[in-house]
C-alpha cells in the first residue's frame, strides 16, 4: 500500500494557491480570510472523504475516521497557517498527507484497531498572534483557553482569538484536550539543512528544542536628528540594535544557542527622528534547558545595565517559554522501522523549530518525521523539497499510522 503521489501534490497546489504570493510562497496569517478559506477546503476533503468533522473552542479542526474499537484515536496532524513570507510545505505539507494516509485506507478499505483524527491545529507560526504553537498548546492545557482566546494580534489591529475565530466561524464548540488522542504522529519538512548534507532521505525526530520569546518596549526620547547631540540623546534605537549584537555573541558564545530579532518596530519609524520607542521580540533557543534559562538571564542582564546607562525605560512581556522536549522512543522506533522497510535512509535527529507536536507530546506519545529541504531554507517563499522527497515522507507516515493504528 502507498500514497497517490498525483493526488498528494495536486491537493498541496491547490491548497497553495490560497494565500499564493506573487514569485511563489504563502501568506495565510492565522485567522485571517486566506486562513478560512483554507480551513473551508480542508473541511470539504475531509467530508469528501467521510471523516467525521469537529471544531473545538481553540479552531482546531479535526477528522475523524472511526476504527473498530473505541480505544482513544492516533492523531496525525500539522498546520495549515504560515508566515508572511511563507513556503509550500511548512504545515500544509503534513496536514494534507495525513489526508492522503487516511484517503489510501479508504481506497484499501483497510479497517484499523484505533480511529485514526487528522488534526489541523490554529497558529502554529505565531506570525500574527503569539503565543506559536497555539491551539495545540491549549489541547495540551485546556485550563489556558479563556487566557489565549483573549490574545491580541501583534499586528496593530489588536483583534483578539476569540474575535477572528467568531469572525471567520471556527469559534467551536468541543472542548480543547476532549477528543481523546493516544499517539501523534507529524510528518513536516525539516527547514534546516542536516538531512540534504548528509543525503538521508528520513529524519525521525526525538526531540525539539527550548523557545523564549520575550518582547521588549524601549521608550527613550523622540528628538530631531540634526539639532540633538550625541551626549542627550535617549536613542532606543540604538539599545535595541545593541541587543540584537550582544544576542549573536551569546550565540557564538553558548553551545547550541541560537537567537534572533525578527521582530523590531520603530516609532515614528522616520528618517530624521531619534525614535521615540522602539518594539521588539527576541527569540532565544537552545536544546539544553539549563544553558537557554541562562542565556535569557545573561540577555536580560545586559539589558537592564545598558537601559540604565542610556535612561531608556524598558517594559518586559514573556512571550513564550517552552522547555525542550524528548519525544515517545516508542514511536520513534515506530518511525525509523516504517523508514527501513521501505528501504529508506534515516537518522534520528533534533528539531530546530518549534512544532505542534512538542505540545501533543504532553498528552500523547508522539513523535515526528522530516523530509529534505533544499537548501535548508523555510520561512522564505523559495523553501521547496523535491516532490520524491515528499512521497517518501508521506509513505513512512502511512507505515507508522497503519502500526500505530493497528490495521487489521
Ligand atoms: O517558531 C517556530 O519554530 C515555528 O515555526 N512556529
Ligand atoms: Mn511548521
Ligand atoms: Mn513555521
Amino acid at each position: 500500500m502507498q500514497v497517490n503521489p498525483d493526488r498528494l501534490l495536486n491537493r498541496i497546489s491547490r491548497m497553495n494557491a490560497i494565500g499564493a504570493l506573487p514569485g511563489g510562497g504563502v501568506c495565510r496569517l492565522s485567522l485571517t480570510d486566506e486562513d478560512k478559506a483554507a480551513r473551508d477546503l480542508l473541511a470539504a476533503w475531509m467530508r469528501e472523504e467521510g471523516l467525521e468533522v469537529k471544531i473545538d473552542e481553540l479552531g482546531n479542526m479535526y477528522g475523524i475516521r472511526q476504527g473498530r474499537s473505541s480505544l482513544p484515536a492516533v492523531a496525525i496532524g500539522s498546520h495549515l497557517d504560515t508566515v508572511t513570507t511563507g513556503g509550500k510545505y511548512d504545515g500544509t505539507y503534513g496536514v494534507l498527507a495525513g489526508l492522503e494516509v487516511i484517503n489510501v485506507l479508504n481506497e484499501n478499505k483497510v479497517q484499523t484497531d484505533r480511529p485514526v483524527a487528522l488534526i489541523n491545529f490554529t497558529n502554529e507560526e505565531g506570525a500574527r498572534f503569539a503565543p506559536d504553537m497555539m491551539g495545540s498548546l491549549v489541547v495540551s492545557k485546556p485550563h489556558l483557553r479563556d487566557e489565549i482566546w483573549e490574545a491580541k494580534a501583534l499586528d496593530s489591529g489588536q483583534a483578539t482569538i476569540r474575535q477572528e475565530l467568531k469572525r471567520i466561524g471556527y469559534l467551536g464548540e468541543v472542548a480543547c484536550g476532549s477528543i481523546p488522542i493516544d499517539y501523534y504522529l507529524e510528518l513536516h519538512i525539516e527547514q534546516g539543512p542536516i538531512l540534504e548534507h548528509e543525503r538521508i532521505n528520513i529524519g525521525c525526530v526525538e526531540k525539539v528544542q527550548g523557545i523564549y520569546w520575550t518582547e521588549y518596549e524601549l521608550h527613550g526620547r523622540a528628538a530631531h536628528a540634526g539639532t540633538t547631540p550625541l551626549a542627550v540623546r535617549k536613542d532606543p534605537g540604538l539599545l535595541a540594535s545593541s541587543v540584537n549584537v550582544f544576542i549573536r555573541q551569546l550565540a557564538e558564545q553558548v553551545p547550541g544557542q541560537l537567537g534572533t530579532i525578527g521582530l523590531m518596530e520603530f516609532t515614528p519609524n522616520v528618517i530624521n527622528v531619534v525614535p521615540d520607542r522602539v518594539r521588539m521580540i527576541t527569540d532565544l533557543r537552545n536544546p539544553d534547558h539549563d544553558k537557554l534559562h541562562q542565556a535569557q538571564r545573561q540577555l536580560d542582564e545586559f539589558i537592564l545595565v545598558e537601559s540604565e546607562k542610556s535612561g531608556i525605560k524598558v517594559e518586559r512581556t514573556e512571550r513564550v517559554r517552552l522547555a525542550p522536549v524528548d519525544f515517545s522512543k516508542e514511536v520513534v522506533e515506530v518511525v525509523a522501522t516504517a523508514g527501513g522497510q521501505l528501504k529508506l535512509s534515516t537518522r534520528h535527529m533534533v528539531s530546530g523549530a518549534g512544532h505542534d507536536a512538542q505540545m501533543m507530546a504532553a498528552v500523547s506519545k508522539a513523535a515526528m518525521i522530516f523530509v529534505p529541504s533544499v537548501g535548508g531554507i523555510s520561512h522564505n517563499i523559495n523553501e521547496h523539497t523535491e516532490p520524491a522527497d515528499l512521497v517518501n515522507g508521506a509513505n513512512v507516515l502511512l507505515q507508522a499510522a497503519l502500526r500505530l493504528a493497528g490495521a487489521v
